[in-house]
C-alpha cells in the first residue's frame, strides 16, 4: 500500500466512524423522552404551582427548551373527567423542568396531559401524569 493509498485509507475510516456516531444520535427516538412529576402531591387550593422534569430517558437527562403545547388538567383518575381546571404555564424553573399554575377545587386524583415537541426530534412527546391533591 503506497502512503497516498494509507493515508486515504485512514480518513476514509474516520469519516465512516464519524457518520457511523453522528447517525447513532440523530436515532433518538421520540419515544425516549418523558415527563416526570417533581413531587407527586400537591395541597388542593388556588394557585398551586406543579413542576414536571421532561427527561431523556435513553441518558437520564433533562430536557430544556422544549415546546410544550397541550395541556388539560382534570379528574379523570377519580372519574370526574368533567372536572377540569385551568392550567397556565409559569416561566422559571431549571433547565429541562417546566412549571405550571393550576387551582386544585378538591382533593384528589388529578390527570396533567402534556404534549411537547423537543428540539431536533420529529413526532410529539405525549404523557398523562397523575398528581394527588391532599386536602
Ligand atoms: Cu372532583
Amino acid at each position: 500500500m503506497s502512503t497516498f493509498n494509507f493515508a486515504f485509507a485512514l480518513r476514509a475510516a474516520l469519516l465512516a466512524a464519524a457518520f457511523a456516531g453522528a447517525s447513532t444520535a440523530a436515532m433518538a427516538d421520540i419515544k425516549d423522552y418523558k415527563f416526570e412529576l417533581v413531587g407527586e402531591t400537591i395541597p388542593a387550593g388556588p394557585d398551586k404551582v406543579i413542576t414536571v422534569r421532561l427527561v431523556n430517558a435513553r441518558t437520564g437527562k433533562p430536557v430544556p427548551d422544549a415546546v410544550i403545547f397541550a395541556t388539560r388538567l382534570d379528574m379523570a383518575p377519580d372519574g370526574m373527567q368533567e372536572m377540569a381546571t385551568k392550567i397556565t404555564p409559569m416561566p422559571g424553573g431549571e433547565p429541562g423542568t417546566y412549571k405550571f399554575k393550576a387551582t386544585f377545587g378538591m382533593a384528589g386524583r388529578w390527570q396533567l396531559s402534556l404534549g411537547a415537541k423537543v428540539q431536533g426530534e420529529t413526532g410529539t412527546v405525549e404523557s398523562k401524569l397523575v398528581i394527588k391533591a391532599t386536602p
